[in-house]
């Protein structure tokens, strides 16, 4: 089978303010709540056990963490996730403006990756930022997380439940796990098209 070697990233910069985000060609975004695997698929996608800080306590990731894909001018970014994270409440309500200003105004941005817990979603405040992705007319892709946590006779009633709740049909959802690598290399070729844009 053919394999997509994994994506060589570096860690540039880490940031609260989008506009001191680095110049890129191409931009993809980790979108998703808090504890979805965000930080996971980053790792993933790279074969790098701690390019992007993961942990067991919602909201690790509270800036825009950016990373450059090497030999290509596109970048990276891991968002903060929304949602249940165990930080104080003024904290994450600063993020919120925070990540729509970074999703309305960064130009390069190509592609949104909303990521959903397959096992649990999509809950109300993954269905609320969907929603609000799509009046703002941004491109985004729905990603469902942690397929290995589901039993294989539940699966697919699984998969067209998530799909359904996102309003979309079930092959627009690309289902992965970043413990035993389903979908990463499908989703490794994606990132390089969606990096690599037709002028
Ligand atoms: N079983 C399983 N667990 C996963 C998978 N991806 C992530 N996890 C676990 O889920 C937890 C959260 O993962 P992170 O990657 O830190 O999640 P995040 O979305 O970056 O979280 P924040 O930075 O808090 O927004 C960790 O305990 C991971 O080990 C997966 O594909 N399968
Ligand atoms: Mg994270």
């Amino acid at each position: 089978m053919h394999r997509m070697p994994a994506l060589p990233l570096e860690f540039l910069v880490a940031t609260v303010d989008a506009d001191t985000l680095p110049p890129s060609r191409a931009e993809v975004a980790f979108l998703g709540r808090s504890n979805v695997g965000k930080s996971s698929l980053l790792n993933a996608l790279a074969n790098q056990k701690q390019l992007a800080r993961v942990s067991n306590t919602p909201g690790r990731t509270q800036v825009l963490a950016c990373f450059s894909l090497v030999g290509t001018k596109g970048t990276l970014v891991d968002c903060p996730g929304y949602g249940y994270a165990k930080v104080p409440k003024a904290t994450r309500d600063s993020w919120q403006p925070m990540l729509e200003h970074y999703l309305t105004t960064r130009e390069p941005l190509k592609k949104i990756l909303l990521l959903i817990d397959g096992e649990i979603g999509p809950t109300k405040s993954d269905q609320e930022f969907l929603a609000w992705l799509r009046s703002e007319d941004l491109p985004v892709a729905v990603i469902a997380t942690k397929l290995d946590r589901l039993k294989q006779g539940k699966r697919v009633a699984r998969q067209r439940e998530l799909a359904a709740g996102c309003k979309l049909s079930l092959d627009e959802v690309l289902w992965v796990s970043s413990t035993d690598n389903t979908g990463i290399d499908a989703l490794r070729g994606l990132v390089r098209e969606w990096l690599n844009p037709p002028r």
